[in-house]
C-alpha cells in the first residue's frame, strides 16, 4: 500500500527531556493520571475537513498544499487515497478516534442518490479500516453550508425544498454515523443565521430550526443510533449574526423548544473566543448546566477577527480547559478534537505531524497541571472558602427559600452593613502560575 507520510514513522513518548520535534515529551498514552490512562481522559481525535481536506485556501488566493493522495482524476479515487493516507496518520500519532462532515469523505454527485452511493461506498471502506486499526469515529457531521443551495442556510432556509434538502442530508449523515459506531454526531449551523434583518423573519427561522432538530431526534430514534447529539455554538462567520452564538443561547433555544434533553455542546475554543467570551467560560457554562458534551480544541489568533482554526499551543489556558473538563466530571462520550488546520505556508505531510503532536503534548501538559490543581485543592479550597457563608445560619435559610424580603430587611436592619471579603484573584493568579 502506498505511504503518503514517509518521512514519519509512529510517533513515540520519550519524555520532556526529548529534543525529537517528532517524539511526544509530555503525551503518554497509558501513564495514569488520577487514575486513569492519558489516552481516556484526553480521547483525542483528528478532523479530516481541516488535516486532509484543507489546502491552504483563503479569502486571496487558493490552497498552496500538495497531497500526494489527490493525485488522481477521478473524485473517488481521491476519496479513497485520502481515507488511506487518514488512516497512516490517525495510527502514527497513536489517536484513538476521528472526525468528518459527510462531504469530506466522498464526493458530491450531480443527485442525492448518487452521492449516497458513493457515500456508502467510502464508508464501507472506513469501516474496514477502522476494524483494522481500532480507531474510532468521535463524531460525525453533515455538511450543509459548502454548496450553493444552501447560501441561504439550511434549517433556517426561507425556502422549504433547501430545508428538505437539509433533511435529506442530515438523515443519511446520522445513519452513516450509526453504521460506523460514532459516538456522538454534531449540529454545527453552518450558515443558520442572517446577513441582514431587512429580508429575514427570525422568529419562523429558529422555529424552523427546531423542527429540522426534532426530526433529527426523532429519527434517531427510529434507526436505533445512541450516539449523543452536540451542538456547536459559534457567534459569527460565515454569516453576520449566527443563531448558535454562544453556549448561553443555545441553552436557551433548546429549553424553548423542549429538545434540552436530546442535545448537549460541543465547545470549540476559537468560536468562544470570537463570542467574546474565554474558552473556559463556555466550558464552564456548560458544566455548570450540564451541557457540556465535547470540545473542539483549537485556538484564535487574538490580534485577527476571524475562525483561524489553530492548532492549541497556550499551556496556560489548555490547563484552564482540563481543569474545568476535570471538575466537571471528565470526558464519557466527548473528546477533544483538533479542529484545527495548519498554516498556509506549513506546505509539507510532516507538518500536519508536528501541528498534531505540539496539541497533543499541549493537552497532555494541560491535563497534568489540572489534576495536580485538583489533587491539592488549591482552587477549590479558595472558592469553597469564599461561599461559605452560604453554608452558614443566614445562606442557608436562603438557600432553603425560609426568608423573603421582609425577613432579609429586618437581618440588616438588625445587624448593619456587611463584612466584605477580598477576592484574592492576584493570589489566585500566582498561585495558578506555580502549576503552570
Ligand atoms: C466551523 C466549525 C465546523 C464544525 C463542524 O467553524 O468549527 O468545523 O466543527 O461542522
Ligand atoms: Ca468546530
Ligand atoms: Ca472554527
Amino acid at each position: 500500500m502506498t505511504e503518503y507520510f514517509p518521512d514519519v514513522k509512529e510517533i513515540k513518548y520519550e519524555g520532556p527531556d526529548s529534543k525529537n520535534p517528532l517524539a511526544f515529551k509530555h503525551y503518554n498514552a497509558d501513564e495514569l493520571v488520577l487514575g486513569k490512562k492519558m489516552a481516556d481522559h484526553l480521547r483525542f481525535s483528528v478532523c479530516y475537513w481541516h488535516t486532509f481536506k484543507g489546502l491552504g485556501a483563503d479569502p486571496f488566493g487558493p490552497g498552496t498544499i500538495i497531497r500526494k493522495y489527490n493525485d488522481f482524476s477521478d473524485p473517488m479515487q481521491i476519496a479513497e487515497a485520502t481515507l488511506d493516507a487518514a488512516f497512516e496518520l490517525f495510527t502514527k500519532l497513536g489517536v484513538n478516534f476521528w472526525c468528518f462532515h459527510d462531504r469530506d469523505i466522498a464526493p458530491e454527485a450531480d443527485d442525492l442518490a448518487e452521492t449516497n452511493r458513493r457515500l456508502d461506498k467510502i464508508v464501507l471502506k472506513a469501516q474496514k479500516l477502522q476494524d483494522d486499526t481500532g480507531v474510532k469515529l468521535l463524531w460525525g457531521t453533515t455538511n450543509a453550508f459548502s454548496h450553493r443551495r444552501f447560501m441561504a442556510g439550511a434549517g433556517t432556509n426561507p425556502s422549504p425544498e433547501v430545508f428538505a434538502y437539509a433533511a435529506s442530508q442530515i438523515k443519511k449523515a446520522i445513519e452513516i454515523t450509526h453504521q460506523l459506531g460514532g459516538v456522538n454526531y454534531v449540529f454545527w449551523g453552518g450558515r443558520e443565521g442572517y446577513d441582514t434583518l431587512l429580508n429575514t423573519d427570525m422568529g419562523r427561522e429558529l422555529d424552523h430550526l427546531a423542527m429540522l432538530l426534532q426530526m433529527a431526534v426523532d429519527h434517531k430514534k427510529k434507526i436505533g443510533f445512541d450516539g449523543q447529539f452536540l451542538i456547536e455554538p459559534k457567534p459569527k462567520e460565515p454569516t453576520k449574526h449566527q443563531y448558535d452564538f454562544d453556549s448561553g443561547n443555545c441553552h436557551a433555544f433548546l429549553q424553548k423548544y423542549n429538545l434540552a434533553n436530546d442535545f448537549k455542546l460541543n465547545i470549540e475554543a476559537n468560536h468562544a473566543t470570537l463570542a467574546g467570551h474565554t474558552f473556559q467560560h463556555e466550558l464552564a457554562y456548560c458544566a455548570a448546566n450540564g451541557i457540556l458534551g465535547s470540545v473542539d480544541a483549537n485556538r484564535g489568533d487574538m490580534l485577527l477577527g476571524w475562525d483561524t482554526d489553530q492548532f492549541p499551543t497556550n499551556i496556560y489556558d489548555a490547563t484552564l480547559a482540563m481543569y474545568t473538563i476535570l471538575q466537571s466530571g471528565g470526558f464519557d462520550k466527548g473528546g477533544l478534537n483538533f479542529d484545527a488546520k495548519v498554516r498556509r505556508q506549513s506546505v509539507d505531510g510532516i507538518d500536519l505531524f508536528y501541528a498534531h503532536v505540539g496539541a497533543m503534548d499541549c493537552f497532555a501538559r494541560g491535563l497534568k497541571n489540572a489534576a495536580r490543581l485538583i489533587e491539592d485543592k488549591v482552587l477549590e479550597n479558595a472558592v469553597k472558602e469564599r461561599y461559605a457563608g452560604w453554608d452558614g445560619e443566614l445562606g442557608s435559610k436562603i438557600e432553603g427559600k425560609k426568608v423573603g424580603f421582609a425577613e432579609l430587611e429586618a437581618y440588616i436592619l438588625e445587624h448593619g452593613e456587611p463584612e466584605l471579603a477580598s477576592g484574592r484573584q492576584e493570589m489566585l493568579e500566582n498561585i495558578l502560575n506555580e502549576y503552570i
